[in-house]
């Protein structure tokens, strides 16, 4: 009838509004581009865009806390640690499953062919040994391990120089943090560059607010009466945020129309995208549409036996919204909104899992560098042995960590990957041209990686959570 109709279209106005929003801007964007408009021209299109951007920036950092928060506090310590065990597997398999995926694709497909001088020209390749492999891996993913825990990254690209200065007198472990409001004040610098200001991009201490967090909700949860008024304080401070979220959906539409239409028309020319960038543009995809079409929802059936799709329908915005914001951290409180409401996930279980999924769970990201080194070794002719192969498996796992969910930081943690097997580092300028759009695909895939992921902690999770209700006295809604 007519009422039904209006009722499905007003439920799915979110959805219907946001995809129309990528194709009117997808066709704004080619209209306009002919007209090469100024830099500053651009700017003031993009500002919608821009606006966005900024509206969901304001909200990641107290969401971030007072989810995490409330959602340790709801939970009782031995509960909210087997939730977590279960995160970090789902975390670590899906990851290096990413990485195996991302590894065979660029050896089938082939993309980057080297002249074979390339490298023995320059006098790059060595004969490696077995013994010399293998200690070459510990050593280098120690290292890597290390520096990330020491450092951050800053890095300053351009079209055709890709410096990056490490800066190694930094927090001596970045997930402990000494400072709250210091490390407050580095995630909303962070947060600040989530608008993608040319040619920088910071390192985060997201992991750091993480962990304090979670082990202060998990004080305040273990209180008794005296923790009432903070966990009431948290538990509100998170429902105004929501809220707030819920205004800001309406205006994503137009704020993703005018992204995706801005960086149409300031993208560079196609035509300067040769064969071999076409066939890794190619390669890429493929990978991260394996990962996420394939893999990712057989594993959410293997494991709760519910479908995949139905699921998966329930986060088109927060999906739509990866696509146009490039930005995990950007996404997240889209994320938290699709997966409360639309899929009914568990609030005890979002508010613990996704700030930690988007901070450190990163498929598309880890797929993408173990693909892209490969790439750059096929296009110096480098053969890489088996041992250098899984050296790039750890560090591209490792670096995926590292990334900061905001634009692009895949490409800087990237370093880390290319310099543990001895690649030229200069060669990330090879593939930055494509980098804006194949960013946006693999924050894709990260976010639906997280997304999944809260589906599947909530099914492995569900006794645990039932039995909190009794003890809380909360009506147990039956299955
Ligand atoms: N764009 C990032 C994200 O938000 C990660 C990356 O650059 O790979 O997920």
């Amino acid at each position: 009838t007519k009422e039904d109709v209006k009722s499905y279209l007003f439920r799915n106005a979110f959805v219907l509004l946001t995809v129309t929003a990528v194709i009117v801007g997808t066709i704004l964007g080619f209209t306009l581009r002919p007209y090469r408009m100024s830099y500053r021209e651009v700017k003031y299109f993009s500002f919608p865009g821009e606006l966005l951007m900024r509206m969901l920036q304001m909200l990641v950092l107290p969401l971030i806390i007072s989810s995490l928060v409330t959602g340790m506090a709801a939970l009782d310590s031995k509960a909210s640690g087997k939730m977590g065990m279960r995160a970090v597997v789902y975390y670590m398999t899906t990851t290096i499953i990413a990485v195996v995926i991302g590894i065979i694709i660029v050896i089938i497909i082939h993309p980057g062919k080297g002249t074979k001088e390339n490298m023995h020209r320059e006098g790059k390749i060595v004969q490696v040994t077995a013994a010399d492999a293998f200690l070459d891996l510990i050593r280098c993913s120690l290292q890597i391990w290390w520096k990330l825990a020491l450092n951050r990254f800053k890095t300053n690209y351009e079209k055709r120089s890709f410096k990056v200065p490490i800066q190694s007198n930094e927090t001596l472990m970045a997930a402990v943090i000494n400072n709250v409001s210091e490390a407050m004040e580095t995630l909303t610098r962070i947060t600040e560059e989530l608008i993608p200001v040319p040619g920088s991009v910071n390192g985060v201490n997201a992991l750091g607010l993480v962990v304090f967090s979670m082990c202060f909700g998990l004080v305040i949860g273990n209180m008794k009466e005296q923790g009432q008024a903070l966990r009431e304080f948290f538990d509100s401070l998170n429902e105004a945020i929501m809220r707030l979220v819920a205004v800001i959906m309406w205006y994503a539409p137009l704020g993703i129309l005018f992204l995706i239409a801005g960086k149409i028309v300031e993208m560079e020319d196609m035509g300067v995208i040769g064969g071999q960038l076409a066939m890794y543009t190619v390669t890429v995809i493929v990978g991260l549409l394996i990962h996420a079409v394939i893999v990712l929802p057989l594993l959410y059936f293997l494991v709760t036996r519910k479908n995949p799709w139905v699921f998966i329908g329930g986060l088109l915005q927060a999906l739509i919204t990866a696509l146009g914001t490039s930005s995990s951290s950007a996404t997240l409180p889209i994320t938290f909104k699709c997966l409360e409401e639309n899929n009914g996930v568990d609030k005890r279980v979002t508010r613990f899992v996704l700030p930690v999924g988007a901070t450190i769970n990163m498929d598309g990201t880890a797929l993408y560098e173990a693909l892209a080194a490969i790439f750059i070794a096929q296009v110096n002719n480098f053969e890489l042995n088996f041992g250098q192969i899984i050296t790039i498996s750890i560090t591209a796992t490792a670096a995926s960590i590292g990334a900061a969910g905001i634009p692009q930081a895949g490409l800087v943690t990237m370093v880390i990957v290319l310099t543990s097997v001895g690649l030229p580092t200069d060669d990330i300028t090879l593939i930055i041209a494509v980098d804006w759009f194949l960013d946006r695909l693999r924050t894709t895939t990260n976010v639906l990686g997280d997304s999944l992921g809260a589906g599947i902690v909530e099914h492995l999770s569900r006794h645990e959570l039932k039995n909190r209700d009794i003890e809380m006295g909360n009506s147990v809604i039956e299955e």
